[in-house]
């Protein structure tokens, strides 16, 4: 059995390397990005870089990456040299499916301003077709949001709202998420533009033709990817 956070780890190090002194970075949520965003702290801290800034995509790695001394500061217009995430699929186009972290909006507010957004994960995030493994993460407005459901299995979703205890799971934006199940055969791209005309969503998981490179760990090795 490979070690998963071992391969994580090997991919986020690929990444990091990219960032060169001076860079503005987007720094990604999940449990790989956050291996990305120590090894940038490492590298500061080591002198390997005088100094960067950070744009984090969530609450939690704003505050990891205080914590290990990167300068943060909140996305303005300014284009980001580089942003650096998970996913949680990953298909041949590099095309992607975010958002089981919670933070798919943040990363896609900041991600689409990157000149390039390199997608860190293990071998085991690949799929020949999104939503395969994985559902699709809508994020939508609290207010209303059994409307909004209803919306959604209109369109033919499977799926259920988010809520991990007593409460529907909240986003860093006060949201609620649906993981919505795709049905087979789905165009992303179609899907995508019919779920961002419904009244209700927000944003969904849906990266599509934003990812530059991927940094793709498997026990064989580090495989780098390109769309
Ligand atoms: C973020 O973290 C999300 O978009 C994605 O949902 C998740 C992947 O998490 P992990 O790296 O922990 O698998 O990038």
């Amino acid at each position: 059995m490979p070690d998963l956070e071992a391969l994580k780890r090997q991919a986020a190090v690929r990444a990091a390397a990219l960032v060169t002194d001076g860079m503005r970075v987007g720094l990604g949520t999940g449990s790989t990005a956050k291996y990305a965003i120590e090894e940038l702290g490492r590298r500061l801290a080591d002198g390997e870089l005088k100094g960067i800034v950070g744009v984090a995509t969530s609450e939690a790695s704003d505050a990891l990456a205080r914590q290990v001394g990167i300068q943060v500061e909140p996305l303005d217009p300014r284009p980001l040299d580089l942003a650096i995430d998970g996913a949680d699929e990953i298909d041949p186009g590099l095309n992607l499916i975010k958002g089981l972290g919670g933070a798919l909006l943040r990363e896609k507010l900041t991600e689409v301003q990157a000149r390039q957004l390199v997608i860190i994960a293990d071998h085991t995030k690949l799929v020949t077709q999104l939503g395969e493994k994985a559902p699709l993460p809508v994020e939508i407005a609290r207010f209303g949001f059994l409307s909004t459901i209803e919306r959604l299995r209109a369109l033919g979703l499977g799926g259920r709202l988010r809520q991990p205890g007593a409460q529907p799971y909240l986003t860093d934006n006060g949201n609620y998420i649906f993981d919505a199940a795709i049905p087979a055969g789905t165009q992303p791209a179609t899907l995508e533009r019919t779920l961002k005309g419904t009244l209700g969503v927000i944003d969904t998981g849906f990266f599509l033709g934003m990812a530059t490179r991927a940094f793709v760990a498997a026990p064989d090795g580090v495989q780098e990817l390109s769309p």
